[in-house]
């Protein structure tokens, strides 16, 4: 049995670029929801014991156990995303050898953040912008619906929520004004640069 995970950061904590609103629906509700729809799923199955990832990899893939896989990578990707943004987050990247990939990879930091960005708002429908790593190298994607690219091997550094539930409260339809605030002023690049 899974339960929510606590937010890393109080409800008002991201205003006024997310507001306590859209906080209480998209970690209270619609995360909740999944965690929920998830325990109920794999209750009393062969699957009932598994960790999370074991779950997204055991069903990646598989027809018939779409919802399970579905249920677990919601619940992964927003977990991840959640530890992914902080107050006062954004500005620019931290030293070191995420940011030294990223140099290697995309020339400069603003050429990495417009890939970012064009990433979160071309993905048609709802789904995730991600960087991940790939070998040594960092790598920006896109992924449909509930997908996540562990189910892929890649590794997630930072993942950017692109559904409508993310950012329709505060930024209508918006999605570009969502992602530019997200990338200028919630993301914690520590976050992405630990994990790399
Ligand atoms: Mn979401």
């Amino acid at each position: 049995m899974f339960d929510l995970p606590k937010l890393p950061f109080g409800l008002d904590d991201l205003e006024p670029f997310m507001s306590r609103k859209t906080l209480e629906f998209h970690h209270g509700k619609h995360h909740q929801a999944y965690v929920t729809n998830l325990n109920n799923l794999i209750k009393d199955t062969e699957l009932a014991n598994a960790d999370l990832e074991t779950l997204i990899k055991e069903t990646a893939g598989k027809a018939d156990k779409a919802g399970i896989f579905n249920n677990a990578a919601q619940v992964w990707n927003h977990t991840f995303f959640w530890n992914g943004l902080k107050p006062a987050g954004g500005g620019t990247l931290p030293d070191g050898a995420f940011k030294d990939a990223i140099l290697r990879v995309f020339k400069d930091e603003g050429k990495f953040k417009d890939e970012l960005k064009a990433a979160a708002v071309s993905q048609f429908g709802s789904g995730w912008a991600w960087v991940v790593k790939e070998n040594d190298d960092v790598k920006i994607i896109k992924t449909s619906n509930a997908d996540t690219p562990i189910a892929h091997g890649l590794k997630p550094l930072l993942t950017i929520d692109v559904w409508e539930h993310a950012y329709y409260l505060d930024y209508q339809n918006k999605r570009p004004d969502y992602v530019q605030t997200v990338i200028d002023k919630l993301i914690d690049w520590h976050f992405a640069a630990s994990n790399f």
